[in-house]
């Protein structure tokens, strides 16, 4: 199944393939969450989800495998290190309180804020992975479960483009894998930033991967 893609068409073949969704978690997106605690406007990466909703809802339809990441330290926060906490010595840090109280501690699994939102919220058969880091690959086992279902392809979703998004699609590509940038369902705070971030992936003949709009990939899947 060719998918029309940046710079070049992309070759997907749906049972070796997975649809990674990076942090769709409260902490980032919702009001009164961590991202929106740093001073950042929320709203643009709540424009993301209907067409995260509905590219999921076609993978999930094809039958293809989903996995979820959440960005989440363990509440003893053994996992955090003091550099990743400490950087810019915020008001702020990650185990700390949220803001107005009701998202909990910041970045620790289990709480209110680290929940995956409402509107993609996994299903039962799909994975669902805590990272510590930026990257999904790093101390979490993502590479060992997808090779036990012989996954190659990665189209990757989610927040931020330029941080844990771009991060895990580099880790990706040093393991093997390779696959598209959904353009329309990854956003940034930082609009530039998130330009900037596909026009890397895909120069130089994709040296990263590829960029397409989810739109693309749903019309494909609709036509099977
Ligand atoms: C950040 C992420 N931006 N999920 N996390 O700290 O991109």
């Amino acid at each position: 199944m060719n998918i029309p893609a940046l710079p070049f068409d992309y070759p997907l073949d749906l049972p070796h393939a997975a649809l990674v969704i990076i942090d769709m978690q409260r902490d980032f997106i919702e009001p009164g969450g961590f991202g929106a605690t740093l001073g950042n406007n929320v709203a643009l990466l709540e424009a993301i989800v209907p067409a995260c909703q509905a590219m999921l809802a076609a993978w999930r339809t094809a039958g293809g495998l989903v996995v979820h990441t959440r960005e989440a330290h363990r509440p003893d926060l053994s996992d955090c290190p003091p550099a990743k906490r400490n950087r810019g010595n915020p008001a702020l840090r990650i185990g700390d309180l949220g803001a107005m109280g009701a998202m909990g501690r910041i970045l620790v699994a289990g709480e209110p804020g680290n929940q995956i939102i409402q509107a993609l919220a996994p299903v039962a058969g799909e994975i669902v992975i805590n990272k510590p880091g930026k990257g999904a690959f790093y101390a979490t086992g993502l590479h060992e479960m997808l090779q036990q279902r012989g996954i190659q392809q990665l189209l990757f979703m989610g927040v931020t483009t330029e941080v844990c998004v771009q991060t895990s699609m580099r880790e990706a590509n040093d393991r093997g894998y390779d696959g598209p940038l959904l353009e329309d369902c990854t956003e940034s705070y930082f609009p530039q930033f998130k330009a900037a971030t596909l026009e890397m992936v895909r120069a130089q003949g994709g040296i990263v991967g590829w960029t397409a709009p989810s739109t693309a990939v749903v019309r494909a899947l609709a036509a099977l």
